[in-house]
């Protein structure tokens, strides 16, 4: 069913559990001003109601956590560096120390339980002086700022890490700007140069990140992160199926310039239509040829698009947002749960790349209830959780069995309960470990696990042999 050397895991982002958001010399972030999520404004000030400020306070519980992962029988931890620990405002020439030290005790911990580190460069988490004094990428300043980051981490770690991902969810530029790429101006008052122009540099410094990534450790994997959605037609109408077309190829953009090393043609033509004219320089095109090992992205759900989309019910998403399908359940945040769309998913990019796939983030945010009591050894019965992830990998073992789709591994999003990305809330539970923290701030940070922490124990344990075939994903 799975490969022998599947890398089963879980995954996490800095902004989301470490807390500590001034200790150690670490900077602001954009995190540190988005005290609602993505969805609200920026503030001025760091606000103290900002949950993400002490997070779950993984930068003081790291070990204890690190050690539960372990007993899962993690193989693969996925957790990003907090690039403001490292370069507090982002634009100094010499990192800080005591940034990096914390990074040495979160890798050597992993290493010591045998887990490989998977680190994500930059994960919604720009230093907010650089959003502030140079408008995030849109400058294109930021691609030494970035290669100066890159080079630095991939320095000090080398020889202990050998997985890294660029950037977390690149495509989300399109429709949120700040926190894909610290871009403080607001959406409404950007245009399409504007983003294709930011986008061009983020694509340039991530491609210059395997460039490097690859002169300073040969055996460095390094690959690109998308969020990725299966899009289907609302109706068999073709021109339904040509508004999925368009769709895949705003989201296949970033993709395709990471695995080819160049623009597409249709990416081309429409900037040609739409008058943008992108500075290049003349190094650029040589920098995008150095292309990403492997693709990574996050799957939680699929939506359909329609030429006529307000014809019909919309779904929120996950950062994006689409026309609803009648034939799937949703999440109670109204994510349309499909398994059988990872399947696709993985297939769609193996067909365009025939290069490793990596599912970096998956999971289930849900409200939880704690029992009064534990019972065989948890405190939430998350047969849901459960549920969900059962069916989104067996679609997994479908594609690599049935379709020959190499896939690397799979890291559960939110591993352990943490702040939520878009609301920035923490009744939205994701973890396999509960967490005691609430909206309100309350609560003793202190750990318990969930049913679905022995659940995903013995999936791990029996690299997937017993994952359950309920006729609804067959
Ligand atoms: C992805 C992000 C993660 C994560 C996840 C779940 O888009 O990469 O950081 O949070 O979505 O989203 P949310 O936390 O908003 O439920």
């Amino acid at each position: 069913m799975f490969p022998k050397d599947f890398l089963w895991g879980g995954a996490v982002a800095a902004n989301q559990c470490e807390g500590a958001w001034d200790e150690d010399g670490k900077g602001e972030s954009i995190q540190d001003h988005l005290p609602d999520g993505v969805k609200g404004k920026p503030s001025e000030e760091v606000e103290s109601r900002n949950l993400k400020l002490k997070g779950i306070d993984f930068y003081h519980r790291y070990q204890e956590d690190i050690a539960m992962f372990a007993h899962m029988g993690f193989k693969v931890f996925r957790f990003s560096i907090a690039w403001s620990r490292i370069f507090p405002r982002g634009d100094e020439e010499e990192p800080n120390e005591k940034g990096l030290a914390f990074y040495d005790k979160v890798i050597d911990t992993c290493l010591q339980y045998g887990i490989e580190p998977l680190i994500t460069l930059s994960h919604y988490e720009t230093p907010y002086h650089l959003a502030k004094v140079y408008d995030g990428w849109r400058d294109r300043r930021m691609i030494e700022f970035f290669a100066r980051y890159a080079r630095t981490v991939f320095t000090r770690y080398r020889g202990k890490v050998r997985l890294w991902l660029t950037f977390n969810e690149i495509n989300s530029i399109w429709n949120f700007p700040l926190m894909s790429a610290g871009i403080l101006t607001p959406k409404a008052k950007l245009t399409r140069q504007d983003l294709y122009q930011a986008a061009h540099h983020e694509l340039v410094a991530s491609a210059l990140a395997v460039k490097i990534g690859h002169e300073i450790d040969a055996q460095n994997q390094i690959g690109c992160m998308v969020l990725g959605a299966a899009n289907y037609p609302r109706t068999c109408d073709p021109a339904d199926m040509l508004a999925v077309m368009k769709e895949n190829q705003d989201a296949c953009f970033f993709t395709d310039v990471h695995m080819r090393g160049s623009y597409p043609a249709y990416a081309r033509k429409r900037m040609e239509r739409e008058h943008i004219q992108l500075q290049i320089e003349k190094e650029d095109n040589e920098i995008l040829k150095h292309t990403c090992d492997f693709l990574s992205f996050s799957y939680y759900m699929s939506k359909c698009l329609a030429a006529e989309p307000e014809k019909y019910d919309v779904t929120s998403a996950n950062l994006s947002w689409g026309v609803r399908n009648p034939c799937l359940a949703q999440t109670e945040w109204g994510w349309q749960i499909d398994p059988q769309g990872l399947r696709y998913l993985l297939n769609m990019y193996y067909e365009r790349y025939e290069k490793p796939l990596f599912i970096v983030e998956n999971g289930l945010g849900a409200k939880d209830v704690l029992l009064k009591e534990a019972k065989d050894g948890y405190m939430v019965e998350d047969d849901y959780r459960i549920r969900y992830m059962n069916d989104h990998l067996l679609q997994v073992a479908r594609a690599i069995e049935l379709d020959g789709v190499e896939v690397m591994g799979y890291t559960v999003w939110g591993c352990i309960d943490l702040i939520s990305a878009s609301g920035a809330e923490m009744k939205k539970r994701y973890g396999l470990i509960y967490v005691d923290r609430n909206d309100d701030g309350s609560g003793t940070m202190a750990r318990c696990r969930k049913k679905s922490f022995y659940w995903y124990a013995e999936v791990i344990r029996q690299n997937g042999a017993n994952l359950i075939d309920h006729p609804q994903s067959a």
